[in-house]
């Protein structure tokens, strides 16, 4: 039985009016599934409502940064208490000495960090750096990862681009485009190739440790290394790009999970608690290289301004004052077995994916390792799903070239009712 959406419809109707798309975002206008986009009037815990009153499930979580769920009580009242004293200073403050101690503190790769305001800034900033210590022009990165909307990473890219079926993003010139060579994920051919013909070229290598701007998928056994002993070899930076798997599948994110040390890695989401917040930070040779001290410039008006740092180390402190990090992996194996159950009998046409707390339901038998194998998912089956879910008040993001998140919030009555949903659902999409 489908939602009442008069109050929604009627406000995508407006916003059609001022802003382009009806959304400031491209994947919030759900292209990748059909229909419009409710929207959002309040959210709490695992449950969004929206315009209509209308409640759900959701594991979008703000595409990540909700990892306490809406609105956690420790990180709203860290935003009132520092807003009580001014809402930015555009002059150092403590927050932000406290908030880079404790990314060294989980990050050990992290000898030099600066804030910034957004992922897309953290990545552009990885990608300036790189090329000014190198002094190279040459950026390495896969199909299907997203790095924010960067020039020279808007080049076969995910999430929305990949959505809207334009992995290319006009207005990014071919010359520019020229310096950025993309490869496909987990073959170490094409990367062993690539360095033997133009490693001394490479000023980077940027990567998504565990890509899920293409849906999810994870690096096959020595991948990372290889991809490590390869940047090595050839002077060339390596940069993990963690804005959604950094201080969410574990402390130290991905790279404490594969043990691997990339020289630069940038954050973003999470340590924003649902404020705009990114990072970046690595080697201090190479960080050392940003003004005032050295010759690459980057800057930012609010960056290190005392709510986002205020609501990041907030969020940090809960997840770990609850041992964040098990409690999610437990939940997420629960959900992983709970939709395992739902799919009995379509085994032969989906192929689910988990790694702690993001997942990704493949409308394809799989295996996927790579873009290519992704794509072949029926995007149309997703479809059906995605809205039979939604009518039934369950969020997942509106693609399937997404991953879906999971919050301290979500428990096992969340997890049961997603999967009753999901076997109903199924049955109408298959
Ligand atoms: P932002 O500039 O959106 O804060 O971060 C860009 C970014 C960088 N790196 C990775 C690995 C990312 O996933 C992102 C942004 N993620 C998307 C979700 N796939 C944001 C959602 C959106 O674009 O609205």
């Amino acid at each position: 039985m489908a939602m009442r959406r008069e109050q929604s419809d009627r406000l995508f109707a407006e916003a059609l009016r001022h802003i382009p798309g009806g959304v400031n975002s491209p994947v919030r206008a759900f292209r990748g599934v059909g229909g419009t986009p409710f929207f959002a009037r309040r959210a709490h815990g695992c449950r969004v409502e929206d315009a209509d009153g209308n409640e759900y499930i959701d594991y979008v979580c703000s595409w990540g940064p909700n990892i306490l769920g809406h609105g956690a009580k420790p990180v709203v009242d860290a935003v009132i208490r520092a807003a009580a004293h001014g809402l930015s200073f555009g002059i150092p403050n403590p927050a932000e000495v406290d908030l880079a101690a404790r990314i060294r503190r989980w990050v050990p790769s992290v000898e030099k960090v600066r804030a910034c305001n957004s992922g897309t800034e953290a990545t552009m900033s990885c990608v300036r750096l790189a090329r000014g210590f190198t002094g190279r022009d040459l950026i390495v990165k896969f199909e299907g990862c997203y790095h924010g909307h960067v020039d020279s990473l808007l080049v076969a890219a995910g999430s929305g681009a990949l959505t809207l079926g334009r992995p290319d993003s006009a207005g990014v010139p071919a010359r520019l485009a020229e310096l950025t060579v993309v490869l496909p994920f987990n073959d170490i051919g094409a990367l062993r190739a690539t360095f033997g013909e133009r490693g001394r070229e490479i000023a980077a290598v940027i990567i998504e440790p565990v890509p899920a701007n293409a849906g999810l998928y994870l690096p096959e056994p020595g991948y990372l290394e290889c991809l490590r002993e390869l940047c090595t070899a050839h002077g060339a930076v390596l940069i993990f790009d963690e804005v959604m798997t950094g201080f969410r599948l574990a402390r130290g994110g991905a790279q404490e999970i594969y043990g691997i040390t990339p020289d630069l890695t940038a954050f973003g989401k999470v340590i924003g608690g649902g404020l705009p917040v990114g990072a970046f930070g690595g080697r201090a040779d190479i960080m050392d290289h940003l003004a005032p001290l050295g010759p690459v410039y980057q800057a930012g008006t609010l960056s290190g301004n005392p709510l986002a740092m205020a609501a990041g180390l907030a969020q940090l402190d809960e997840l770990e004052a609850r041992d964040g990090f098990r409690a999610l992996e437990a939940t997420g194996a629960a959900l992983e077995g709970a939709l395992r159950e739902a799919a009995r009998g379509h085994e032969d046409r989906l192929c689910l994916k988990r790694i702690g707390s993001m997942f990704c339901m493949y409308f394809t038998p799989g295996p996927v390792r790579n873009l290519a194998e992704a794509k072949r998912s029926d995007t149309k089956a997703f479809a059906k799903f995605f809205h039979a879910m939604l009518d039934r008040g369950i969020y997942l993001a509106p693609s399937q070239f997404e991953a879906g998140f999971l919050s301290l919030a979500h428990g096992p009555p969340d997890v049961e009712a997603t999967a009753r949903a999901a076997a109903a659902s199924l049955r109408e999409a298959l």
